[in-house]
């Protein structure tokens, strides 16, 4: 979507844009936001994309990741609070793209099955199934921008005994909704964004007790009465997991929340970017053009602080490389930039450096084109406030409220604490329930 914005953006100033087609697997558009209740296989036969649950609210505040050109004043006309739901995120980019006209360039329901490059001709032959119709089509393409994003392939490590489990066994890919862990004990294994959220999710449902299990470091938030963080489960006997640290634990269900594969079944594996889940996966200029063909580009393909706003930034330097507006330097000048970049990153330290380092990541890319600057700086210090809240209180860092970069308008406060808000849709986040409402639900 971020792409197809950058063209139209260039398009209405007046310039000759190239011809564009965009396929989409999904039957609309959002990506991860797009939610679906399905698990594993979809409808046609695909894997489902989106990792998406019912219950998630933005677990960042909506300051980070404000659009330069499409704010949340322009969208919703009013102040919300910094931490929507799903499905108002969804609405905001919803509504950018819509305004802007670009559906027109994507074909739904149509999913990419190869990607071949010519070194010939120096054209990609792209392989399509439209999946309504079962038909195969093959086009040719100068130019092919990847933006499947890379948390839709679970990664799923095994563990000793973990087939004698009896209970629910599920990866976070295919978790959609809290509910149903409602009186049970939940073992989340993993330690990062998808444990914390899950994790506090399964508290907020009513879990009888939440255990997250720790590979490397222990996320060490100052947890309430129910949660509690374990080293590495070593092996399951049945429903007891037993950990590194001697302890074991009988669970009603496990979540594995182990992060995702970069995993494009749809090119070459000389074409396919294989990088752990970082800030810089090492193959990729400016971290979108890749090293092996230059006609090739990544959006969003790294861990993300930031995210819609880089998307953009992303979109907008790739846009002005495929319009010759933006030079690429030689394989040798692109290579010395690439280390430079990774050696920065192989050195960062805190949480605080990987932010300012994405900052500067972005501030580079938006120099090199007309998308609109916008204080880093101010964001970054948005990021650190956001963890300082978490910090304080894991549980109720979603009531605190940020100020625009963008617009210098100040969040308001949701009218529902977040702990106590258990209607996620976008018609309820919107309402201003009467005050006696709101006392009855305290
Ligand atoms: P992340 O952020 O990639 O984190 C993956 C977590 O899974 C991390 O804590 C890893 O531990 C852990 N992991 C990975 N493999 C294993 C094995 N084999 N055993 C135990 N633990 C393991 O993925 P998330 O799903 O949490 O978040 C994805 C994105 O969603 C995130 O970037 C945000 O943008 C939102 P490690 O620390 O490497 O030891």
């Amino acid at each position: 979507m971020a792409q197809l914005r950058a063209f139209e953006s260039a398009r209405t100033a007046g310039r000759s844009v190239p011809e564009i087609v965009c396929y989409e697997k999904q039957d609309d558009w959002g990506g991860q936001w797009n939610f679906s209740w399905r698990t594993g296989i979809d409808k046609y036969g695909e894997t489902v994309h989106s990792s998406m649950y019912r219950n998630l609210w933005s677990n960042g505040p909506k300051e980070a990741l404000e659009f330069a050109e499409y704010t949340f004043d322009e969208h919703f006309g009013r102040p919300i609070s910094s931490y929507p739901p799903r499905a108002v995120l969804w609405d905001y980019i919803n509504g950018r793209a819509e305004k802007s006209n670009v559906k027109k360039y994507v074909q739904f329901s149509t999913v990419v099955r190869w990607v071949q490059f010519d070194e010939g001709t120096q054209k990609f032959t792209v392989t399509i199934e439209n999946l309504k119709t079962g038909q195969t089509e093959s086009s040719e393409f100068d130019k092919v921008v990847v933006g499947s994003g890379h948390f839709s392939f679970p990664n799923v490590p095994d563990f000793a005994g973990i087939e004698t489990f009896p209970g629910t066994l599920i990866h976070a890919h295919d978790f959609r909704g809290a509910e149903r862990l409602a009186g049970r004990n939940v073992l989340l294994i993993g330690a990062s964004y998808s444990a914390e959220d899950i994790g506090i999710q399964a508290f907020k449902m009513g879990a009888s007790s939440v255990t997250m299990s720790y590979r490397t470091a222990p996320m060490g938030y100052d947890w309430p009465e129910g949660i509690q963080e374990r080293p590495l489960v070593q092996r399951f006997e049945g429903s007891t997991a037993h950990f590194a640290d001697g302890t074991e634990r009988q669970f009603d269900a496990v979540i594995l929340c182990t992060g995702y594969l970069h995993h494009y079944p749809f090119l070459p594996s000389d074409l396919a970017l294989s990088s752990p889940n970082n800030l810089y996966p090492k193959s990729l200029y400016r971290g979108v053009v890749s090293e092996a063909n230059n006609n090739l580009f990544y959006l969003g393909a790294q861990d993300q602080w930031f995210t819609f706003n880089m998307f953009d930034a992303q979109a907008w330097y790739v846009r002005d490389v495929i319009l010759g507006d933006a030079k690429l330097p030689s394989e040798a000048e692109q290579k010395l930039d690439m280390a430079q970049w990774t050696q920065r990153l192989a050195n960062l330290g805190s949480a605080a450096d990987e932010v300012r380092f994405q900052a500067d990541y972005i501030r580079d890319l938006i120099e090199q084109t007309d998308y609109p600057m916008f204080d880093l700086d101010e964001v970054t210090r948005i990021f650190l406030a956001w963890k300082n809240d978490k910090q304080h209180n894991i549980l109720n860092y979603r009531d605190q409220v940020y100020r625009s970069v963008m617009t210098g308008t100040m969040a308001c406060e949701h009218h529902t604490p977040w702990l106590r808000e258990l209607d996620d849709s976008l018609e309820r986040y919107l309402s201003q329930p009467e005050e006696d409402e709101l006392e009855r639900m305290v």
